[in-house]
């Protein structure tokens, strides 16, 4: 009886290492399948200067990134994107209606996004 109860201990500690493993290697592979980031810097309501470009700023070379900005700029790129988000409020100016590109009015977001709020 005294082999059967070492044989269950050697069963739980495989099945503890194999925990291990998958809580050790998760994250690399989420923070690889998330795209391009873009952390919002400025609570004005102002578009991207260039969608697609992989820089989410107001004008080339500010390093401005508003809200509307980030999310034009995630849609632009394929596939998912991560936009951080400080704790703040963020009111939008630019009026608009009837327009899909988060380029005025509302923000349209047309393409997988995660969205991390501090
Ligand atoms: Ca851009
Ligand atoms: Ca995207």
């Amino acid at each position: 009886m005294k082999s059967v109860g070492k044989v269950i201990l050697v069963a739980t500690a495989v099945a503890m290492a194999i925990t291990m493993c998958f809580a050790i290697t998760t994250p690399d592979s989420t923070v690889k399948a998330q795209g391009s980031t873009f952390t919002v810097n400025s609570t004005d309501d102002a578009t991207d200067v260039n969608p697609g470009d992989g820089v989410a700023e107001t004008a080339p070379g500010n390093g401005i990134c508003t809200l509307r900005a980030a999310i034009q700029e995630a849609n632009a790129l394929a596939g998912p994107d991560t936009i951080n988000l400080p704790a703040n409020t963020y009111t939008l100016s630019i009026a608009g209606a009837n327009e899909d590109a988060a380029a005025t009015g509302d923000l349209d977001i047309t393409d997988d996004l995660y969205h991390h709020r501090h």
